[in-house]
């Protein structure tokens, strides 16, 4: 018999019932962000091709140098979910302050996206895999009124869904709305995504460890300590780990997820507070690895109990295969 094969535009509706609210705004939002992760995917693959790789000559408001692919990805997120009335403002790793929809369309809508648009995108010409991050949750200021910077500034225990589409060999986007982990390969001949992945889970225990080793001697003990155990001969537990750092989070997750393994960004002297921000990469993949049995933590505190309290907020990130993260926090509990 022939498989039926899903698409996730099938799934979103089939499992719809899920929500606690559901009146099907979840829904659609969802699919808008597939609309909008399809348009990004082909501005991407066709980035070799086009003029538009290279800087922008404007800094983000990190200061970082922005990519001309990372402005293009921002605001074709931005203007796909402004077209549709499902949320009511939008924060991004791009823009320094959040963007309020206060026009009668989206008066109403109750949720609103935190995205990272395009993550990892110093990797871009060099052809490595890049992603974009999303989180949503539902307002918690009255609909009718513009959002409100405490709509964005809820831990990530209220996130109601959150994902990422990785633009790598195959596109893939994964989500989660707490009711588990699936993930949906593009297929770029019919410009449809299937679920490829469903059900994911993250092995309790993994052999990888991604960590950007060249910063060691900026790193705290507890972390240059776990490195050190790591990287210890001891065939009752497979040691020595291998390592695998590609530099960008959603890739370095995504292979951590399937294969099991841990991530760390900790914090450094050049990186006093960590690199990845709170709000825009590290609760939405908390709230996905959570959700495949992983865990996330800032090396003392799960992250997604974590209290926001500004936008652009960054912390350490230790995430991945359950028994490792604890492993690396006992390491860093121990100093
Ligand atoms: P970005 O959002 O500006 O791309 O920065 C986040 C990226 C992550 O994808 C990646 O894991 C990390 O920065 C790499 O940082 P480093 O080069 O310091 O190791
Ligand atoms: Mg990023």
């Amino acid at each position: 018999m022939r498989r039926r094969h899903t698409t996730l535009g099938e799934f979103i509706i089939e499992n719809q019932k899920d929500f606690p609210y559901a009146k099907g705004e979840l829904s659609a939002l969802l699919s808008s962000i597939r609309l909008a992760g399809k348009m990004v995917n082909q501005e991407i693959n066709k980035a070799g091709l086009a003029e538009i790789l290279g800087k922008a000559g404007n800094d983000n408001v990190q200061g970082e140098e922005q990519m001309k692919l990372d402005v293009m990805a921002n605001e074709l997120f931005i203007s796909t979910l402004r077209n549709r009335g499902e949320i009511c403002g939008l924060a991004s790793e791009e823009m320094e302050d959040f963007v309020i929809f206060n026009d009668e369309m989206h008066q109403d809508a109750k949720y609103v996206v935190l995205i990272d648009p395009l993550d990892g995108s110093s990797n871009i010409d060099v052809n490595v895999s890049v992603g974009t991050i999303f989180s949503i949750y539902r307002r918690v200021s009255k609909p009718g009124s513009p959002v409100t910077l405490e709509d964005f500034l809820q831990p990530g225990n209220r996130q109601v869904a959150a994902g990422y589409l990785i633009y790598g060999t195959s596109t893939i986007l994964v989500y989660t709305t707490g009711n588990g982990v699936n993930g949906f390969t593009f297929d770029p001949g019919i410009g449809s995504f299937f679920l490829s992945h469903p059900n994911m889970k993250a092995p309790e225990e993994g052999k990888i460890y991604s960590i950007n080793e060249g910063n060691y001697v900026h790193f705290p003990n507890g972390v240059k300590q776990y490195i050190k155990w790591c990287q210890e001969l001891d065939e009752s537990d497979g040691r020595p780990l291998t390592s695998r750092y590609i530099g960008s989070l959603v890739a370095d997750f995504h292979r951590n997820l399937m294969k099991g393994g841990i991530y760390i960004y900790p914090t450094g002297t050049k990186a006093p507070k960590g690199k990845l921000r709170l709000l825009y990469e590290c609760n939405p993949m908390a709230f996905l690895i959570e959700q495949a049995g992983g865990k996330a933590t800032d090396g003392f505190t799960r992250i997604l109990d974590l209290q926001p309290e500004e936008l652009h907020q960054r912390v350490p990130f230790f995430c991945g295969s359950k028994k490792m993260v604890e492993k690396a926090e006992e390491f860093m509990q121990g100093h």
